[in-house]
């Protein structure tokens, strides 16, 4: 299955792998609290059906790019983690439809998160790197970060920002479809941020634009375009399978080479251009 067309692949992450959030009532997210703080709206009706999104990575390669132009004549765009736009308009533009974070963040960066207006703006998107399983029992008492008071408390501070949970049911479907599309075996460890919002964005967008998740001609050992941190296992992955995320994506480019190389830009077609 390494060799599948592109079509076959776009049909494997269609039918498998969905954009699934923890709705009020599912298990152990039950009772008056989690009524209150899980929004009543799926997040397909949230985000609607954009035409064109832009998904922007936080490499290092970022800077420098000018690309910000770019990204920002999308209709919707999605960024990641503690990323700024502030100062950094140029690369990376300003606009934020939807932000994914991961629980760690929330949890260790909490002042921050509740406080600076970069998390203000569109909607917000949480997830969790628990070990595998689909089980929401399990997940409720074994989380790796303990978000769920902190989830509660955001929802009372910002209650007219939508913010959702990711079930660990979409970002362990996306992992066997990872492994099998991989030629060695992977560690059991959850795609990353990045993938999880390309499988967002391909989940209602027409087209999307992902920059710098395929490296371009920038490639660079800065690890983010905010920070001086160095590391090249910001890009090629340790905990995450970043390498075996990065080669499907490519696979399922629809934009020429070049642009890769030159802008570091790959173009997806979404779920809904596919009859599977
Ligand atoms: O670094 P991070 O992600 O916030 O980056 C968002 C997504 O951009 C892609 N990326 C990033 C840097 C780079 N050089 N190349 C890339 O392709 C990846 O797809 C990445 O997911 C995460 O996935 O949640 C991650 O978060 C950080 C950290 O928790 C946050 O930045 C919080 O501030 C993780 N780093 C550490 O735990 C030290 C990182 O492993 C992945």
């Amino acid at each position: 299955s390494t060799n599948s067309s592109l079509a076959e692949l776009m049909c494997t992450l269609k039918n498998r792998v969905h954009l699934s959030t923890v709705k009020a009532g599912d298990g152990p997210f039950s009772g008056e609290k989690w009524e209150r703080s899980l929004p009543k709206q799926s997040l397909q009706e949230t985000l609607g059906n954009p035409k064109t999104c832009a998904v922007v990575t936080s490499a290092g390669a970022l800077r420098g790019s000018s690309l910000g132009k770019d990204i920002d004549s999308h209709d919707a765009v999605i960024r990641f983690n503690s990323a700024p736009m502030k100062g950094y308009e140029r690369d990376v533009g300003k606009k934020t439809t939807v932000r994914i974070v991961n629980s760690q963040l929330v949890v260790s960066e909490k002042k921050k998160f509740f406080q600076d207006p970069r998390y203000r703006t569109g909607v917000l998107i949480i997830w969790d790197p628990a070990p595998y399983s689909r089980d929401l029992d399990e997940w409720y008492k074994h989380h790796d970060y303990n978000f769920h008071e902190h989830y509660h408390e955001y929802r009372k501070v910002h209650p007219e920002q939508p913010f959702y949970i990711i079930s660990p049911s979409m970002q362990w479907d996306l992992w066997d479809v990872i492994q099998e599309n991989s030629p060695v075996d992977i560690q059991p460890n959850p795609p990353s941020s990045g993938m999880l919002g390309i499988i967002v964005m391909m989940s209602v967008c027409k087209h999307i634009s992902v920059y710098e998740f395929v490296p371009s001609r920038r490639k660079t050992e800065l690890c983010h375009y905010y920070s001086s941190d160095r590391n090249w296992q910001c890009t090629q992955g340790h905990y995450h399978p970043l390498l075996f995320e990065k080669s499907l994506v490519q696979r399922l480019n629809r934009g020429e080479e070049e642009d890769i190389l030159v802008l570091g830009k790959v173009t997806l077609d979404g779920y809904s251009q596919y009859t599977c």
